[in-house]
């Protein structure tokens, strides 16, 4: 199968460049937290966010090795994210991606900890990759990565997660928590992606609005899947949405009716891609199998 095999390849692209970070760590005293940081970033992740980093590139006629840095950078990024959002002081969950979580093995501190490395560490990758880079792009993609991480995006989204527990919450709510906790990450991967390889203006915006599109579609999946989906696959509990007593899209409009926007969304991100002709083939392949996915 000729796209998974591709998936594939670039999935060992990114863990071949994160292993080169990971060997070129010093030896230090400090040594447990560079343990602690290498158990959650090699705990199984998919690598969603990087290969679509990566795949934007290509896709965009991008050439060279300033992409590896940004996507190695946007998966700890991803991992800091999950560490400190698996904390008692958060969601207070046990296991991640199919192994205990990193404070469950570190202690607390030292899982914080790891998570504020990781995130140091990324803005490291990329402000060295940018210093040596010619261009502006380096600059731009990492500012379009800093704006979709931080109040903005990512943590706007947790804050209003946060502060929505226990409350009653509408559809906007939800749709505020989907687009930022979620989507702008997905959504500044391809984007980044298509700003290093170079693309036109057209083409950028092209595929940040495939971002915001498989993104969100990519939360509704997930809320689908802690209701039908198989534990040893997702290498996590389901139901608990349910036992946090958390709405989600699914817990307000039905299993049915989610299911039929996860499909109407990828679509909508997948016309998108008509700019891009045949070069959008791989992600065309790629939103299709996330929306189908049962992990
Ligand atoms: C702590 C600032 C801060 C933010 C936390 C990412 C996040 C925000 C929380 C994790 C919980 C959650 C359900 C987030 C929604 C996004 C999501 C489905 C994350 C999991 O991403 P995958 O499935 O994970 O790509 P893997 O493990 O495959 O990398």
């Amino acid at each position: 199968m000729k796209y998974k095999e591709e998936l594939n390849n670039k999935i060992k692209l990114i863990n071949d460049y994160l292993d080169k970070i990971f060997d070129s760590f010093p030896d230090s005293q400090a040594q447990i937290i560079y343990e602690a940081m290498k158990y959650s970033v090699f705990a199984g992740g998919k690598r969603l966010r990087p290969v679509l980093m990566l795949s934007a590139f290509e896709a965009v006629g991008g050439k060279g090795e300033i992409i590896f840095p940004f996507a190695c950078a946007i998966e700890m990024i991803h991992t800091y994210s999950l560490i400190h959002d698996d904390l008692p002081a958060m969601d207070d969950d046990d296991y991640r991606r199919g192994k205990k979580t990193n404070h469950k093995v570190y202690g607390e501190g030292l899982a914080i900890l790891a998570g504020d490395a990781l995130l140091n560490k990324a803005y490291e990758l990329m402000i060295k990759a940018s210093i040596d880079y010619p261009g502006k792009e380096a600059l731009l993609a990492m500012d379009a990565i800093a704006s979709c991480a931080g109040t903005e995006g990512m943590i706007g989204g947790q804050v209003v997660d946060l502060i929505s527990e226990g409350r009653p919450v509408d559809l906007d709510i939800i749709n505020f928590i989907h687009k930022n906790k979620t989507a702008a990450m997905i959504e500044s991967s391809l984007k980044a992606g298509a700003i290093l390889g170079q693309a036109s203006k057209e083409e950028i915006e092209a595929l940040a609005n495939l971002g915001y599109c498989i993104g969100m579609a990519f939360q509704i999946q997930d809320d689908i899947l802690d209701i039908t989906g198989d534990e040893k696959e997702l290498g996590k509990a389901i139901n608990s949405d349910l036992k946090n007593n958390k709405a989600t899209f699914v817990s307000i409009k039905g299993l049915e009716e989610s299911k039929k926007y996860v499909e109407r969304l990828t679509r909508q991100g997948m016309d998108y891609l008509e700019i891009l002709k045949e070069r959008g083939n791989f992600l065309i392949w790629l939103s299709d199998y996330l929306m189908t996915r049962g992990f």
